[in-house]
């Protein structure tokens, strides 16, 4: 056996460097790295000496990194993916809530955080947690609930055996999600003589999983029966590279579509069966579809509780749930007839078997919906301070096909949802975790997808303060992109909730929260100290004036505007389960409580 003499981090970087995606491309494009001494030495020697092939980059914190990372593979369809490699202790640890961001939304990303030494040697090393009583556990520990791979690379020869598993993983169309591989300090640094075959370009392909011909059977069955069926897209539907036979197959049988969150924009919002979205920002005409539905189609979606209004939507007494997804766990979902396949083969299948069946017209509801939702993005009328929903609507006049809208948590998420015209492919959300601080790094890994795109960030003060630091990374990658900051003083949707449910603005909008002197933080001084172009804008004339000069820029944009934070758009929506108070001595809650328990009588539970 031919042999090459190798350290592990090298080998391990070798590896990653001939692992091809079919069209050509390599699977992990380029590697995010902040060194300490859990990786500096053994990871960092190999990179440095991989830099020309396969590219490292430098962030400023490792969260938003793996953000990045995250974003890159959403906005390639899980095709790609990126890796994040970290120091031990504090360094890996801040990644842990981006792994669930990854792991909520079914993403790939390689996780390479450093570990304590295999040998123990110098134990306790800096950052090492020490476990009274158990000797094996170490801060990495920490990645087990939120990987769907987790290894500890504790002798070289284990990436043999820990990497093909690994991909393995983020290549599957049912497990991906993130992945870990907790790489020793010692073992980082070992040589060992790996087989040279092992380096041997290898080229994953992402399965399509067939249905099983019973299960096809039963779902053609359920379909040819149904009266009012429905089609509930998500975010499957993309990953899948069904968008063009989801459209297809709804023109061909007239059957209506509704999109969830990671669905939207699966199909033209102006396809003549998108009904809108669905679910707790949906639309009138997405929801009352639902409503009357006699067969829910899930197709590619997880049905999230925003989805089903925590499953009060779907109201026909007569009603069943047929869920098609690559995913077992998901197809089977609330005793639905389950068909576990990749979307685009059993659009295909379905198809095929139906023929020229096809189902009336559901008149009149998009029309009416579209009127609603162009007068809340209207231009204001009066001198108030601007709404959300009017931000959005200077954002969409000055919008192409080639804009990507995207965002991840506040009040953005919702009315995006509800009011944004997304064109296929125009639309990024991450309502899976509903991470804050996602957005700023996630838009730049984005871009870095799709570098003709012109993407569009949209978040609230809050998002922003929680984490924007990677706009200084943007900036020195020349990574552009524009940021539109809504500030509304403070956590504007959550005390709309807060509200809601009874209780009393507390601890949510700044002016609310105990301080002894008032918050003033000045984000276009904040935004240009790291070297983006930022301007404060005051009217949506002066917004939409700005978000065409931004177009073509070279770095980050950022356009600062004070929005409103009470208005929300009120039509359309359903109901959603946040549990109220039983017992409160304000009247607000006793009587938010009161609604809540009338509501819950519309729970549909487990058929
Ligand atoms: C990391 C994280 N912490 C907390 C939350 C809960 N949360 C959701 S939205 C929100 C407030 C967002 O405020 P802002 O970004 O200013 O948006 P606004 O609603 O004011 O427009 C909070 C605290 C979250 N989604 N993510
Ligand atoms: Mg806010």
């Amino acid at each position: 056996m031919k042999t090459i003499r190798l350290t592990a981090a090298q080998a391990m970087v070798r590896w990653l460097s001939v692992q091809m995606t079919e069209d050509g491309a390599r699977f992990i494009e380029g590697i995010w790295a902040i060194f300490g001494h859990g990786n500096v030495a053994g990871i960092g020697e190999a990179l440095h000496g991989a830099k020309d092939t396969f590219p490292t980059w430098r962030g400023h914190n490792e969260q938003t990194m793996a953000h990045a990372a995250i974003a890159f593979a959403k906005a390639k369809k899980r095709r790609r993916a990126m890796a994040v490699t970290t120091s031990i202790g504090p360094g890996a640890l801040n990644v842990v809530t981006a792994a669930g961001v990854a792991f909520a939304n079914r993403l790939p990303l390689l996780i390479i955080p450093g570990d304590v030494f295999a040998n123990r040697a110098p134990d306790p090393v800096l950052q090492q947690l020490e476990d009274f009583n158990d000797g094996t556990v170490t801060a990495n520990d920490c990645f087990r609930p939120v990987t769907r791979y987790f290894d500890r690379i504790s002798r070289p020869e284990h990436i043999l055996t820990a990497l093909p598993r690994a991909f393995r993983v983020m290549t599957d169309p049912a497990d991906c999600g993130p992945v870990c591989l907790a790489f020793c300090q010692d073992v980082q640094a070992e040589a060992f003589d790996y087989p040279e075959s092992f380096f041997t370009p290898k080229v994953w392909k992402i399965r399509r999983p067939e249905a099983d011909a019973d299960e096809l059977a039963a779902a053609i069955a359920a379909i040819k029966a149904a009266q009012n069926p429905v089609i509930v897209a998500g975010g499957g539907v993309i990953y899948s590279g069904a968008e063009a036979d989801l459209a297809a197959f709804a023109s061909a049988h007239n059957i209506p579509v509704v999109e969830t969150q990671a669905g939207k924009s699966s199909l033209d919002f102006d396809h003549a069966l998108n009904f809108g979205p669905v679910g707790v920002t949906g639309s009138v005409s997405a929801n009352t579809v639902c409503e009357n539905a006699d067969l829910v189609i899930g197709l590619g979606t997880r049905f999230q509780d925003f989805t089903t209004g925590s499953w009060s939507l779907f109201k026909n007494p007569n009603r069943r749930i047929l869920s098609i997804n690559v995913a077992a766990y998901d197809s089977y979902k609330h005793g639905a007839i389950n068909l576990t396949s990749d979307a685009k083969i059993a659009l295909q299948a379905i198809g095929n078997e139906l023929g020229s069946q096809k189902w009336p017209n559901i008149p009149g509801l998009q029309a009416d919906w579209a009127a609603a939702t162009a007068a809340v993005k209207a231009a204001p009328t009066s001198n108030a301070l601007p709404t959300d929903m009017q931000v959005i609507g200077a954002v969409q006049r000055t919008a192409s096909k080639a804009t990507v809208v995207m965002s991840a948590a506040g009040t953005m998420p919702g009315e995006l949802h509800k009011i944004w015209d997304a064109p296929t492919g125009g639309y990024h959300m991450e309502y899976g975790f509903s991470c804050m601080g996602y957005e700023i790094a996630g838009a730049m890994g984005i871009k870095m997808a799709r570098p003709t795109a012109d993407v569009i960030c949209m978040l609230g003060d809050g998002s922003y303060m929680m984490a924007n630091s990677e706009l200084a990374t943007a900036v020195m990658m020349g990574v552009a992109f524009t940021v539109v900051i809504t500030d509304n003083r403070g956590y504007g949707c959550i005390n709309r909730l807060q509200k809601g449910t009874g209780g009393a603005g507390f601890n949510n909008l700044l002016d609310e929260s105990y301080h002894v002197n008032p918050s003033h933080i000045d984000f276009t001084a904040h935004a240009a100290s790291m070297g983006a172009n930022a301007v404060k804008v005051t009217t949506i004339a002066e917004l939409e004036a700005a978000l065409t000069a931004a177009k073509g820029a070279k770095i980050p944009q950022v356009i600062v505007i004070d929005t409103d934070p009470w208005p929300g758009t009120e039509t359309g929506g359903t109901w959603w389960d946040v549990g109220v108070p039983a017992v409160s001595t304000r009247a607000e809650v006793n009587q938010a409580r009161a609604n809540y328990e009338e509501k819950l009588k519309d729970q549909w539970l487990v058929d």
